[in-house]
């Protein structure tokens, strides 16, 4: 055991999802375990505990997991369960933290961010209802850090080999190295009508799943190949690499470049999905045809029943604010509430834990429910095989019949990648500015109704958020909200996103482009992007 005196970082602040830094930063003398010692420090009955530990697989995965099982050994954690290899993806880890009734977990990830050494790495902490901590104990854990002046730490131990199964002790800690997909696919079939499926695979249904060469692809490739029979070879990049392969794990048509060209053309699969470094995210299309998150949660939404876990019926769903309203208008016909949350999915837990609702999402690639704490991206692909199966439509055409039921919500975020932190900051300070005076004022043909920097007080805990992105709300429902990202690691992401309503079938047709040229503009505009940024377009259009 040894006590290390340390000096504290005065940047370990956890933005939208954990501590995100470029590899180098984590690499930097205790910068790691300066940050694991200040989580540790707030977690009450840590002595005696189990912790879950494992990571999206990328670079740097293995020493970070080293440096936590010695610390975790040192505080007093009485087990860690940690993935095969140091691999878990994001929703296995909340589904193991839940089932072995941890007090908690450590997921090494940066997520959607590029990995390699000079790529990003992540940490975060989540508690034992597994889902990510709060923000008032992220706050806590930024807090701790800055005055943090020693850590502990096991030292002179044997490096363990995460490759074997099995119990190995490390000082007084023991550690259970196990098979997290096993567990998973278990959760799985619990959940979906796996008959189905395989009867739709075994008619000749045919999927390509990108897992990306990030940390979905074990547990694809046991859940749709193994066992609902999908084609050998459905899941392409399946083999988890410390730098993805090279590739931006990032599900969306830019970075899924590869699974967009291989479902277009009359000959292509029927359905494609994507997921990310983690396994959270989940992009879905079908044969020629781009279904945006905000609408595949709405869309699974209105088809939840057909599935087992879901049978009894949805009692209420929600939807991280910018996402798009077409949610809404399924919980309006359903009579059951739709909540508006911040952005992350740390804001769901208390909904979910209270049982308040049963599916959520983000227009970020993100959808999931109450069966783990996270968002998770092959149980959204499971859903919509799930509902497929059972509708035996084609995904365009249950997306269409959909639209002429609810009418659509044209959609699309614009991001505008590595601008410089002080513009983005004035953009957003001068829009904050304005917003009193919006209402009632005409932006080219559309009359603003509302204007706010979205603040939330959430139902369950009281606790509130506020600064949440600035939305400007017309009064034929068309929505523009300005926010700046909070899990990138070099200088600010500018997103803006922008929705409107068409209840005209006629209309439908249209792509999100066309649709929202209007709108487009008028955002550009009002929020001086060119001016303040210097860009005329975003880098990133999903
Ligand atoms: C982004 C998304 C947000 C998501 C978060 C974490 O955050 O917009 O919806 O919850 O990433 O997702 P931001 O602050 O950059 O907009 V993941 O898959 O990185 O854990
Ligand atoms: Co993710």
């Amino acid at each position: 055991m040894c006590l290390q005196t340390t000096t504290p970082f005065n940047d370990q602040r956890p933005g939208t999802s954990g501590l995100r830094k470029t590899v180098t930063v984590f690499q930097q003398a205790h910068y790691l375990e300066n940050f694991v010692q200040s989580v540790l420090d707030c977690l009450p009955d840590l002595p005696g505990c189990t912790l879950v530990i494992g990571g999206d697989g990328r670079y740097h995965n293995d020493t970070a997991i080293e440096i936590i099982l010695r610390m975790a050994a040192a505080n007093g954690v009485a087990r860690a369960v940690v993935g095969h290899g140091g691999i878990m993806s994001t929703p296995a880890a909340s589904n193991l933290i839940r089932q072995r009734r941890a007090l908690g977990g450590f997921i090494l990830s940066a997520s959607h961010n590029p990995g390699g050494p000079l790529g990003d790495f992540g940490i975060k902490f989540n508690g034992s209802n597994g889902g990510p901590a709060t923000e008032a104990l992220t706050e806590a854990f930024f807090a701790r850090s800055r005055q943090l002046t020693t850590y502990r730490i096991l030292d002179a131990v044997p490096v363990i080999d995460l490759n074997r199964l099995g119990m190995v002790a490390l000082g007084p800690l023991e550690v259970e190295i196990i098979d997290s997909v096993a567990d998973y696919a278990l959760l799985m079939e619990q959940i979906f009508d796996m008959a189905a499926i395989r009867r739709l695979f075994a008619g000749g249904f045919r999927m390509v799943f990108d897992g990306m060469n990030a940390v979905t692809g074990p547990y694809a490739v046991e859940i749709l190949e193994n066992r609902l029979g999908a084609a050998q070879g459905t899941v392409i990049n399946r083999l988890p690499l410390p730098d993805f392969g090279g590739h931006h794990p990032d599900p969306n048509l830019v970075h899924a470049a590869e699974l967009v060209s291989m479902l277009t053309g009359p000959d292509a699969p029927d359905f494609g999905a994507a997921s990310d470094g983690d396994g959270d995210r989940n992009m879905v299309l079908g044969r020629d045809f781009y279904i945006s998150p905000s609408d595949s949660l709405a869309v699974l939404a209105a088809n939840a029943h057909l599935v087992p876990h879901f049978a009894a019926g949805l009692f209420g769903v929600a939807r991280s604010m910018p996402t798009s309203l077409a949610v809404d208008r399924v919980a309006a016909a359903l009579a059951i509430p739709c909540y508006e949350t911040p952005t992350g999915w740390k804001f769901f837990g208390t909904l979910l834990d209270a049982g308040r609702i049963n599916i959520c999402g983000e227009e970020s690639f993100g959808t999931g429910s109450d069966h783990v704490r996270e968002k998770d991206g092959l149980w959204a692909v499971l859903m919509w095989l799930n509902v497929l199966a059972v509708r035996k439509i084609s995904a365009e055409a249950l997306m269409r019949e959909h639209w002429r039921d609810y009418g659509r919500n044209f959609y699309s975020r614009h991001d505008y990648e590595g601008v410089e932190s002080a513009a983005a900051d004035a953009l957003m300070a001068e829009l904050r500015s304005g917003l009193a005076d919006l209402p009632g004022r005409i932006l080219a043909n559309h009359i603003v109704a509302s204007a706010d920097d979205f603040s939330y007080a959430d139902p369950v805990d009281g606790s509130r958020s506020v600064r949440q992105g600035v939305r400007i709300i017309f009064k034929d429902g068309a929505r523009i909200v300005y926010r700046l990202s909070g899990t990138g690691t070099s200088g600010s992401t500018l997103r803006v996103y922008l929705e409107r309503y068409e209840a005209d079938p006629a209309r439908h047709g249209s792509s999100a482009t066309e649709a929202l040229a209007e709108l487009t503009r008028i955002a550009a505009e009002h929020g001086g992007i060119a001016r303040h940024t210097g860009r005329t377009a975003p880098d990133v259009v999903t």
